[in-house]
Formats: structure tokens, C-alpha cells, sequence
């Protein structure tokens, strides 16, 4: 048994074996210049300080031998899998979901804004999950994949904090998954909603899970 002892509310304890990392939606059009993210009238800044963050624990994961898991948020080209409100909302926000942006069509599948940043490519073999939503598991093969291989124990990674990476943590923490939230591996637009919900992760003796930074979980990878 691995044991993160800095993490809060009280230390966190995995099996390798039975941990998964979740790197999630770490896309241009999160972290680039033009993405949906900017476009909703964001500073991408906090976003893409927290590569170098993920790559450290990417490195450290798959030295161990932990399954990685990478998600992209996007529609499919015909945007049959848009729900309206979600599309109006974007149109509204001046980040039309499927309309022309500098790195294509925004949040679809296949565009160059989709992708994950260079710096964070998935290795051969990382399964990468498409989600439509917000959260992970909703319309997709995560639950199936994670519980194929006996995972109970998820490191979660990512952008946004408040919203991508919350609805999966919540998705996770509903089906019975441990989950523990890398701090400085994750980030949200405005620093006051990064922060609001690392607090509501642990608040109530840890009531969606645990967090730590990315350093005290790599330590406890390498014990
Ligand atoms: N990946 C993810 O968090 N999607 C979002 O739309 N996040 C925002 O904060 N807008």
C-alpha cells in the first residue's frame, strides 16, 4: 500500500495497481491562445502554467506503471452529440461550439483546437476518452475500462478545477472510486474558483476525497 501522508483531509492510501491518473481535457482549446476557453472571455495563463505540473506526474505515473488515462471535451462534427442548451450558451458566450477558429472548428473532434497540448501527448497504448460533457463518465467507456482493470483509486489532473475536473471527481466519487486531486496539477481560469473547489473536495472530513500536491503523490509513487 503507497500512502501520500501530506495530503488533506488526513493521508491517502492507493494500490499502484489499483490507481488510475486521469489527465483531463488538457486541450488547445482550454490552453491555447483562440480556444473555446479564451473565447468565453477567459485568462488562459493558470491553465497552462500547470503543464510542466502534469508532465512531472505523467513521468513519475508511468514510471510506476500506473494506467494513464487522458479525456478530451468535443462534439462530434455534425454536433448530434451538442446538447442545444449547451450550444445556445456557447453562441451566447461568443465561443460558438462548431464555428471557424484559429485552431478550426471549436470544441469538435478532429480539429486542431481538440488536441491535447504537444507538451502532454498521450504515449502509445494511454487510452484517451471523448467526452461530450463535462463530466468523464457520462457517454463514454470509462466506468467499463476502470473497472476492467479493478481500478479504485483515481488521480485526478487537469482543467478546470471548478467544472470538468469537479463533475468527474463527483462521477467518480458516486460509483465508489477513492479519488485524490493534484492541486498544482490542476487549474481554473480565475485562481478564486480553483481554490473554492479544492476546499469543497475536503471540506466535511473530505467529502468528494482527498488533495495533495503533485510532489507529495510523486513521492509516495517512488516509496
Ligand atoms: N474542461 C472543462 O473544464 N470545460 C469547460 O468548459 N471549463 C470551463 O471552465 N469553462
Amino acid at each position: 500500500m503507497k500512502r501520500v501522508n501530506a495530503s488533506l483531509p488526513y493521508p491517502f492510501e492507493y494500490e499502484a495497481g489499483r490507481a488510475a491518473l486521469l489527465v483531463i481535457d488538457m486541450q488547445n482549446d482550454f490552453c491555447a491562445p483562440g480556444g473555446f476557453g479564451e473565447r468565453l472571455g477567459n485568462d488562459i495563463a493558470p491553465a497552462r502554467r500547470i503543464i510542466p505540473a502534469i508532465a512531472g506526474v505523467l513521468e513519475a505515473a508511468r514510471e510506476a506503471g500506473l494506467l494513464v488515462i487522458h479525456t478530451r471535451e468535443g462534439h462530434l462534427p455534425d454536433l448530434s452529440d451538442c446538447p442545444p442548451a449547451k450550444l445556445e450558451r456557447s453562441r451566447k458566450q461568443g465561443a460558438g461550439i462548431g464555428d471557424p477558429g484559429p485552431m478550426g472548428r471549436i470544441l469538435i473532434r478532429g480539429e486542431r483546437g481538440h488536441d491535447i497540448v504537444a507538451e502532454l501527448a498521450p504515449a502509445a497504448g494511454e487510452p484517451v476518452v471523448d467526452k461530450p460533457g463535462k463530466g468523464a463518465f457520462y457517454a463514454t467507456d470509462l466506468e467499463r475500462m476502470l473497472r476492467e482493470r479493478e481500478i479504485e483509486h483515481l488521480i485526478l489532473t487537469g482543467v478546470t478545477t471548478h467544472v470538468c475536473v469537479h463533475t468527474t471527481l463527483r462521477e467518480a466519487n458516486d460509483r465508489g472510486y477513492r479519488c485524490l486531486v493534484l492541486e498544482d496539477a490542476t487549474a481554473a481560469f480565475d485562481p478564486a474558483d480553483h481554490e473554492a473547489a479544492l476546499h469543497m473536495v475536503r471540506q466535511q472530513g473530505g467529502i468528494f476525497g482527498w488533495t495533495s500536491s503533485s510532489a507529495a503523490f510523486i513521492r509516495s509513487l517512488r516509496v
